[in-house]
């Protein structure tokens, strides 16, 4: 029965082209029935640089990245490996390698308005934020011993922007995001990656038109204390008055 459908379908591809041999393809069967191309060049991010499928050879393989690393030891915060950014027309792409250990949450903070002068400057000496989003990585289950892990899932934050008085959320989860369910990676660490719809977080937080802003990654546990943070430098390199900056996302 499934041969006799897959012939079936081979069939009514092999005859589709046979009356179309004008487009000079050879079919590979996988064509979108749509916009009839193999890959698919109508659904959003089909034809984009990262594809959010868990599969990270994508990002070993793109040029232009952003890439900041957890220095071996010397650091106050170890369980944030590698944390990578990269942007073309449509999206801003992230990467995040692991420890999973106690995880609840990522949160990037965004330089908004590209000047480490202004806003926030308690999680990076050489940057100030004036956005984050927060995004659960993992389900949070209460339990009588108070909050326990439980399953991974998708990371969908929602956007905020720091205000005089606090914060004030910008956009809701499930508008901008789309993210692979973080998983078992490599030496015992954990990935997950993410499409972020730069129209819309732009828009919400009122620069539509940048050409750069900065970012940079934390991972918390479940009390919602930091376990992760890149960019980073040691304590030696902290000692010796280097500072911290986020990563430079230039947006083409
Ligand atoms: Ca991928
Ligand atoms: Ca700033």
């Amino acid at each position: 029965m499934f041969f006799a459908a897959m012939t079936a379908a081979v069939m009514m591809c092999f005859s589709a082209c046979q009356e179309k041999p004008e487009d000079g393809k050879t079919p590979t069967g996988n064509e979108c029935p749509d916009c009839g191309e193999d890959p698919c060049v109508c659904e959003p991010g089909s034809t984009t640089a990262i594809q959010i499928d868990g599969d990270y050879a994508d990002w070993d393989a793109l040029q232009g990245a952003q890439i900041a690393t957890c220095p071996a030891d010397d650091v106050m915060y170890e369980q944030l490996k590698t944390f990578k950014a990269y942007a073309d027309e449509e999206f801003i792409y992230i990467f995040c390698e692991f420890q999973p250990e106690n995880t609840l949450v990522f949160v990037p903070y965004f330089d908004l308005d590209n000047d480490p002068s202004t806003g926030n400057d308690s999680k990076w000496s050489g940057a100030g934020y004036e956005g984050k989003a927060e995004g659960g990585v993992f389900a949070e289950e209460t339990t009588d011993d108070g909050p326990v892990q439980g399953a991974p899932q998708a990371w969908d934050p929602a956007f905020y922007q720091y205000t005089d008085a606090g914060t004030e959320k910008v956009l809701d989860s499930g508008m901008a995001v789309l993210s692979s369910v973080p998983a078992a990676y490599k030496n015992g660490n954990w990935a997950f990656e993410a499409s972020i719809l730069r129209s819309v977080v732009l828009e919400a937080y009122g620069i539509s038109d940048a050409t750069q802003f900065t970012m940079g990654m934390y991972q918390y546990d479940l009390d919602w204390s930091c376990i992760g943070q890149l960019p980073c430098k040691t304590f030696a390199q902290k000692d010796a008055g280097e500072l911290e900056p986020m990563l430079t996302i230039t947006l083409p």
